[in-house]
């Protein structure tokens, strides 16, 4: 048995260092040390060859820099103070280039106005004279709605490889979403939207794509810029131009956050579900898309959606979904193939509340500072000696779902010439250190194992895998 100061102390690091098994093997630093924003919460490019990047402010301006370390010029692209209420989640939230922005100088932005208190969609030009300039007075509103809380406004404009402009809403605010918004299909609220912004069909300033999933829907009452619903407030999404998907990060109410590859026409499941968790099932019989990926508020309170990194920095990341969170400053990578079960992965922590994350015309990620900062990734030594000495060994990657209540499922490394003769001791110990469970597997010949928990009442855990001479510890929550 452990003495109980050890535990203590063990109990300690394990809480705040071990939640995940992999060490952390990469650092932020400064991408622009001598440029400072107010409360920004976007990065975009505009993809038309000059190198520069635009970070969104809240309140309600565009500023444009040089990507270039060194920078110490900004100059305000746009400032529409003026316009916007902000404040919480209200504001200026997101940009998106038009595709052909260098030709035609749209771009175009979502935020929020007051009386009414409403989102805004908007498409501006650039100045005909000035690059780094846009005409304030060339405002054409798209669309527009309204918005019942000053909460959950989403805030995510992109463009999809199909030239359609994608517009992520959150369910309208308050909580648990009182009138059902994200699954009713006669609102805009709780859903991804998808309009042509090139072939307007008039009254509306925007085309509805002919194959938008309602479509053909004969009842007047239902929304056919709807692409995808029953989200509770999907801050971010973005597109992997290898693959085509889109990545969605649906903000949790109390419990979850979650990761949600978006396909046209479906149901997400709020509010009748949290992550995979039932949250409110009153009227509820449809057939819902859970998530790929979740995480409890252990692990953050409020999911920032990143991006599958496409870059050269960082070979180990490539095609790996980064993302964050914008209480606990964690970021994952989500190594998701589509078949397997995902691992994700700790890599480092932000200095800052972690507003957004943008990529570079060159694919490279940034990380958006909430407090005015602008970060990158660094490569870090790594100190544990958790890459390339081990892999070798066979090593407990992930457990999921962690908290868990009535089973969870071990994920394992094993390497290539592995010996499957080898043992696997696993050892469960209570808080108080007594050991509550062991079970010896001779012939390991799964990279799954799955734990029944029935047994065990709530509480944490911890998990002592053991190979040979080699043992790890792991944090383990049991909810009933
Ligand atoms: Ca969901």
């Amino acid at each position: 048995m452990f003495p109980k100061t050890f535990l203590y102390i063990l109990f300690s690091l394990l809480i705040s260092t071990c939640s995940e098994t992999k060490s952390t093997s990469f650092s932020l630093e400064e991408a622009f040390p001598n440029l400072i924003f107010s409360n920004p919460v976007d990065l975009q490019s505009s993809k038309d060859g000059s190198n520069r990047l635009f970070v969104v402010e809240q309140q309600g301006r565009i500023i444009v820099f040089e990507n270039n370390r060194n920078t110490t010029v900004k100059k305000v692209f746009l400032d529409i103070r003026d316009r916007v209420a902000w404040g919480g989640e209200m504001g200026l939230l997101g940009l998106a280039f038009h595709p052909q922005f260098a030709s035609n100088g749209y771009f175009y932005v979502n935020y929020t106005a007051n009386n009414p208190r409403r989102t805004i969609i908007s498409r501006f030009r650039v100045s005909a004279t000035n690059p780094d300039s846009a005409d304030k007075n060339s405002e054409f509103i798209l669309l527009t709605f309204a918005q019942p809380y000053a909460n959950h406004n989403g805030g995510c404009i992109a463009f999809g490889s199909d030239g359609y402009l994608y517009i992520a809403t959150g369910d309208g605010g308050s909580a648990g979403d009182p009138q059902n918004f994200a699954q009713r299909l006669d609102n805009l609220l709780g859903k991804i939207l998808r309009i042509d912004v090139n072939n307007p069909q008039p009254p509306l300033n925007y085309g509805i794509p002919p194959d938008n999933p309602l479509v053909d829907s004969v009842n007047p009452n239902i929304r056919k810029e709807i692409y995808a619903y029953g989200l509770r407030n999907p801050w971010k999404f973005s597109f992997d131009f290898q693959t085509n998907k889109l990545w969605a990060a649906d903000v949790g109410q109390y419990d979850w956050e979650e990761i949600d590859l978006i396909e046209k026409g479906g149901n997400y499941g709020w509010r009748c579900y949290e992550g995979n968790h039932p949250y409110n099932l009153a009227g509820c019989n449809g057939s819902y898309i859970f998530p790929i990926y979740e995480y409890s508020h252990v692990e953050g309170i409020s999911i920032t959606g990143g991006f599958v990194y496409r870059g050269n920095r960082f070979t180990e990341l490539y095609g790996k979904y980064i993302y964050g969170d914008f209480g606990s400053k964690k970021i994952w990578a989500l190594d998701y193939e589509g078949k397997k079960i995902p691992i994700n992965s700790l890599i480092a922590t932000c200095p800052q509340a972690i507003s957004s994350f943008g990529v570079d015309d060159q694919n490279e990620l940034y990380i958006v500072g909430y407090e005015g900062r602008i970060y990158r990734l660094k490569k870090t030594t790594d100190v544990k000696g958790n890459s390339k000495n081990n892999f070798n060994q066979i090593k407990l990657e992930n457990i999921f779902p962690n908290p868990a209540s009535e089973k969870a499922f071990l994920k394992f490394f094993i390497p290539e010439r592995f010996n499957h003769q080898e043992n696997l001791v696993l050892e469960m110990f209570n808080i108080l250190g007594e050991k509550i469970f062991e079970r010896k597997f001779s012939n390991l010949n799964s990279d799954l194992i799955e734990l029944n928990l029935n047994n065990f009442r709530s509480g944490i855990y911890l998990l002592k895998t053991q190979f040979g001479i080699t043992s790890t510890y792991s944090r383990i929550i049991i909810t009933k």
